[in-house]
């Protein structure tokens, strides 16, 4: 639904789209270049009761949200809800909107930015990226590329920057993040990115590059961001992610399980019992039409890892959505539907619940069980 009257603050004009699986709401600011739509989409209000199926207009000006997740689940975990989004009045930090440049980006604050932080160029980073479309559900991210920074102008009023941008691709998807971008009071951005569709450059004037707006990474960056590339997958071989049966387990697997998801986001097993220090062979079949895994995390810590992969973002995929840290006991990779993975593992010695869940975006809150581990 469009804001037509500037209900939603500083918005006016902008799309607002709900999503049903994720129980949130986006804001899109379209331009149309030479004939063709194009525009951005951010984040804009999330944590809804259910999942979002209608947005529409009261007389007052508030936006009424209508939800159900009968059919299909959803984050918010109401079968079916109504709420009513009003904005308070406060203008919140945000990019208002994003437009492209022949050369690059601008973008267009709500407030006015610290300059300082504004003209750094380690405040942004851009990504171009597109999807591998096919039948199955859930196409993949492929081709990403970084797009390097060459200057960086602040406008008079503080309220735009203008971004000399390198390697932006047409028919690509482009993530802006500006982590690093404070408001003139130093507040951070409510929400710190966007993506931006680029289907034609327009026309105009290109910034010229000069000693004064000129920007680039120090070398520390490039090592950091060459050390990023380098991460091993989390499908390389760890203790977390043994694919094959270890050399010493003469006897094969003391136990079997055997998961594979089915309709409406759920395991068909959702509690199983093991003994503590059990050899367990575990096997994931992903009959299903999208894209799913399984983690083990230590008790308690369901909720945290699954955030934690929900915050992966582009990197996401390539990881296997698995979070790098000690909580997550095993995992297997994420798997393409129709695809299959066995895992090896040994038990924990401590008692305890141990719970296990899908980490692929938007699926933690449901697709998940409970390992018990009882003692021997
Ligand atoms: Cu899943």
């Amino acid at each position: 639904t469009y804001d037509d009257k500037g209900k939603m603050g500083p918005f006016d004009g902008q799309l607002f789209v709900g999503d049903q699986g994720q129980s949130k709401i986006m804001r899109v600011d379209l331009e149309k270049i030479k004939g063709r739509y194009q525009g951005v989409v951010f984040p804009f209000r999330e944590g809804f009761m259910s999942g979002i199926l209608r947005l529409n207009w009261g007389a007052d000006g508030s936006m009424f949200v209508g939800m159900t997740s009968r059919g299909w689940p959803a984050t918010g975990q109401q079968l079916y809800g109504l709420q009513r989004l009003e904005w308070n009045g406060k203008m919140p930090f945000e990019m208002k909107t994003v437009k492209a440049k022949p050369d690059g980006f601008e973008i267009e604050f709500t407030q006015p930015v610290d300059e300082k932080r504004a003209r750094d160029v380690n405040s942004y980073e851009f990504t171009s990226f597109t999807y591998k479309y096919g039948h199955n559900y859930g196409s993949p991210v492929i081709n990403q590329g970084s797009c390097p920074i060459r200057a960086i102008e602040v406008s008079a009023d503080k309220m735009k920057v203008r971004l000399v941008v390198d390697s932006m691709r047409l028919g690509y998807i482009h993530e802006i993040k500006a982590a690093g971008v404070r408001s003139a009071d130093n507040f951070a951005l409510l929400h710190n990115f966007g993506y931006y569709t680029l289907n034609n450059f327009p026309d105009g004037e290109k910034l010229a590059v000069t000693a004064d707006n000129k920007v680039e990474k120090m070398t520390m960056d490039h090592q950091h961001m060459d050390m990023g590339k380098n991460i091993k997958p989390a499908t390389a071989v760890s203790v977390r992610h043994l694919t094959r049966q270890p050399a010493e387990w003469t006897k094969g697997a003391e136990q079997t399980i055997s998961l594979n998801p089915i309709p409406g986001l759920k395991y068909n097993i959702t509690a199983v019992t093991v003994k503590a220090g059990t050899k367990v062979k575990l096997t994931f079949k992903n009959s299903d039409d999208m894209l799913h895994n399984v983690v083990i995390t230590v008790p308690n810590a369901a909720d945290e890892v699954g955030s934690m992969a929900l915050k992966m973002g582009l990197n996401g995929e390539r990881m296997s959505y698995v979070p790098s840290t000690p909580k997550v006991l095993f995992n297997t990779s994420l798997l393409q539907p129709g695809k299959s993975e066995t895992i090896y593992f040994t038990a924990p010695q401590k008692a305890g619940d141990y719970p296990y869940e899908c980490t692929y975006p938007g699926h933690y809150l449901v697709m998940r069980g409970i390992m018990k581990v009882v003692a021997k």
